[in-house]
């Protein structure tokens, strides 16, 4: 797909119709607020029971700072939910774009594993993990454009906004 399939919305992401959506998770991996609890209160509860179902990698860690795991999404639109952890913002000095960058990798790279067509993100880190929104906007344009080429068998990429000024940062990183 071409970087001109980046389509940014405002909206919920739970009401996406994609192959998958992203989940914005902690590293537990059992629920929480913003997001992550809007995708766990619309999948219904079998989806806490497949994320209990993930290993963890060491104690309370099912999923590292940057990585991601993989879920049915049960009773949502989407059929898939990609669950990443994004950094928590402490300055921007301790590998902060380099590990939110890594979310957006790893998605799309699951997603061409999968053979998923139509993905959709949320701003990771951009709520209760407090990176700064034009920074973040920033970090995952350049980092979708750079793992999207012609050939990357994707159909679109959604940046599902849930509020004006996330949609507004998006805008200008793609320079719409
Ligand atoms: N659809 C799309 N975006 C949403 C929705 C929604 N339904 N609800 C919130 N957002 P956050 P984080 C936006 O805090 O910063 C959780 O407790 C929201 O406005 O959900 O990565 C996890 O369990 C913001 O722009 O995720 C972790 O503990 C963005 O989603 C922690 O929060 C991300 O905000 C992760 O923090």
């Amino acid at each position: 797909m071409s970087n001109r399939a980046i389509i940014v919305e405002q909206g919920d992401i739970t009401r996406m119709a994609v192959d998958a959506i992203v989940n914005a998770a902690n590293q537990q991996m059992l629920g929480g607020g913003g997001v992550d609890g809007a995708i766990h209160r619309a999948a219904g509860p079998e989806l806490l029971a497949a994320c209990r179902a993930v290993p963890e990698v060491r104690p309370g860690v099912r999923c590292p700072v940057g990585s991601v795991r993989w879920t049915p999404a049960f009773r949502l639109p989407s059929r898939h939910v990609f669950h990443t952890v994004g950094p928590v913002w402490r300055g921007g000095g301790y590998g902060e774009p380099e590990l939110l960058a890594s979310c957006y990798r790893r998605c799309v790279e699951l997603a061409v594993y999968m053979g998923v067509r139509t993905l959709a993100f949320p701003a990771i880190s951009c709520g209760v993990y407090g990176y700064p929104l034009d920074q973040a906007a920033e970090v995952s344009v350049a980092t979708l454009r750079n793992s999207l080429n012609d050939e990357t068998p994707l159909d679109a990429v959604y940046l599902v906004a849930f509020g004006q000024d996330m949609y507004q940062a998006w805008l200008t990183a793609l320079g719409d």
